[in-house]
């Protein structure tokens, strides 16, 4: 466990907010779905995320999913600033969106959440399996409101 997820967790424990991830008995429970099984078919989806014109962006906006698959997302900082990928509930993200402007250095590797420093990649596996529609942000402040969001619907 890096010393930075353990910060960030013990933060988000005391706080008593969610970031998309709840321990219930020894199963961890997450607003959009479950972490992803490799032994299993899953389709890849290519994320960029990157700055330019007073903006920050994801490659995608929305990306639609049938319920039951299975998406290895595979996420590329290409722009010169650090940036996350966090996949929870819009209401979650939000709520994590204030933690973080009280801790902005959290950082995350975690099964529904990755934090990127430039020209570095990284995966999430993921299970949609529930419908709805989810949100994948940035929640380093200011990134979200720049523009550093997408929204996943699940049918
Ligand atoms: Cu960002």
């Amino acid at each position: 466990m890096s010393r930075h997820w353990f910060f960030a967790t013990l933060i988000v424990a005391s706080a008593g907010i969610s970031t998309g991830a709840f321990a219930h008995g020894d199963e961890k429970h997450f607003a959009a779905g479950a972490p992803g099984n490799p032994k299993q078919k899953s389709r890849t989806v290519e994320i960029v995320m990157r700055e330019g014109n007073g903006t920050m962006s994801y490659s995608h906006d929305v990306i639609a999913i049938k319920r039951g698959e299975q998406i290895r997302f595979i996420i590329k900082n290409e722009g010169a600033l650090t940036h996350e990928f966090m996949l929870a509930s819009v209401k979650e993200n939000e709520a994590h969106g204030k933690l973080m402007e009280k801790y902005p250095e959290m950082e995350h590797d975690d099964p529904n959440g990755k934090t990127l420093e430039p020209g570095k990649s990284a995966e999430v596996l993921w299970k949609f399996t529930k419908s709805g529609t989810f949100e994948f942000a940035c929640l380093i402040p200011g990134h979200h409101p720049a523009g550093m969001h997408g929204l996943v619907k699940v049918k």
